[in-house]
């Protein structure tokens, strides 16, 4: 696709001029003017799985609801505006965009160079899935720039990386890989998953392509189930377009409008969020049941620096060992009340897991061992409740 159609969503984003919050309500919404438009305020949900045409040869702008929707196009528009993106495309989960992105992108030899510390279901999608498809998978600890370079070889085609990654919160830095990826011709996909476009913007600092669970703080009230992938380059974004059209995998209509829904509020959430979170990092890590606290919020994230050089915030997710055994975690999870135990992340309420058990137990024992998900780990996503009755919940479940 050279150019977009005279009426597509992305021609009605404001000028990135405008601020995130005011992308966050308006891109891709403008109201529709146009003879016998309704200027719906709030983009109306086309649920038609077909679009009439006139003549045999002449489609118009839509054909088939798997092809192009109205809806999703305007999801797909305020998402590119919020990532500064050129072109976004949304899926039916963050799962189906990940294969999507490695369908379209990557062929049987090929190489991935992935951060070793990754949601158990991308892990598990590079291992009992593309592996099965000639697609070799090499994990390094992407903290350290350098290693990603020394993984590089021949048939190696593209790096990806989490930052902060699921659930140990360690970064990578995302210009020094970009740079290293464009040195060695390879693509670097960075999910942003964790904290969401008001807080990093991935393609600004070199990332080729951008990769979101829609439903986690995009879509923010635990209700959705999405992905997306943000890219600034058509050549990619028409192999993308093309593989989501082919694989099937698209966001429907209703979840488009939730979402939609929800990124209106993204900048007030990420704000919350990230000031509860710290305030939670911040009486674990004076807990004495407490061994180790990983938010890059803190001083003592080992990569503090680097949160604050790539990034404009820290997020609300946050991870930490209890002093014990995987029982004693266990017992304290039980223990809560108004914290949820649950998997998923990023909605209003506050979430908290095992990752041991819940998240990335489809990863061996030895292998979350060796990267440092203990049995006493657990990760948390802390809500926009009040911040005293997080804190007094965790106080009270810690006394075990
Ligand atoms: O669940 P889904 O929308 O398919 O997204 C997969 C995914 C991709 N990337 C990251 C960083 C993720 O955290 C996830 C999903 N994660 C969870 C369900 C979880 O509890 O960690």
């Amino acid at each position: 696709m050279a150019t977009l159609p005279q009426h597509h969503p992305l021609k009605g984003n404001p000028a990135p001029a405008q601020g995130f919050a005011t992308r966050a309500v308006h891109a891709g919404e403008k109201p529709d003017f146009r003879e016998g438009a309704t200027g719906d305020v709030a983009a109306p949900i086309h649920l038609a799985t077909t679009y009439a045409r006139q003549k045999v040869a002449q489609p118009g702008r839509y054909e088939y609801v798997r092809s192009q929707n109205p809806t999703r196009e305007a999801l797909e528009a305020k998402l590119a505006s919020l990532e500064n993106a050129r072109y976004g495309l949304a899926f039916s989960s963050g799962m189906a965009a990940e294969t999507t992105a490695l369908l379209a992108l990557l062929k049987a030899g090929d190489h991935v160079i992935a951060f070793d510390d990754l949601y158990g279901g991308t892990k598990r999608l590079f291992e009992q899935g593309f592996a099965n498809f000639g697609v070799e998978t090499s994990y390094v600890d992407a903290t350290n720039a350098s290693l990603v370079e020394k993984a590089v070889k021949p048939s190696s085609k593209m790096v990806w990386v989490e930052s902060p990654t699921n659930p140990l919160m360690k970064l990578a830095d995302i210009r020094a890989i970009a740079e290293i990826a464009r040195k060695h011709g390879l693509i670097l996909v960075v999910d942003n998953t964790f904290l969401s476009p008001y807080f990093q913007k991935p393609l600004d600092l070199g990332a080729d392509v951008v990769v979101h669970s829609i439903t986690k703080y995009l879509g923010g009230h635990s209700d959705v189930l999405g992905g997306a992938l943000l890219v600034n380059s058509e050549q990619l974004y028409e192999r993308l377009q093309f593989h989501q059209n082919s694989s099937g995998a698209v966001l429907p209509p209703f979840d488009s409008y939730l979402t939609l829904r929800g990124i209106k509020t993204l900048a007030v959430r990420m704000e919350q969020h990230q000031k509860n979170a710290l305030a939670v990092a911040q009486f674990l890590e004076k807990h004495p049941k407490v061994s180790r606290v990983l938010y890059p919020g803190l001083e003592s994230h080992p990569q503090h620096e680097l949160a604050k050089a790539q990034a404009s915030g820290f997020g609300g997710m946050l991870s930490f060992d209890v002093k014990g055994a995987g029982a004693d975690a266990e017992t304290f999870l039980e223990r809560l009340r108004v914290f949820t135990l649950a998997e998923s992340l990023g909605g209003v309420e506050s979430l908290i897991e095992q990752p041991a058990q819940m998240t990335h137990v489809s990863l061996e024992k030895a292998e979350r061992e060796k990267i440092g998900i203990t049995d006493t780990l657990i990760r948390v996503s802390v809500g926009i409740e009040e911040v005293a009755d997080l804190i007094a919940d965790l106080k009270q479940a810690l006394e075990w």
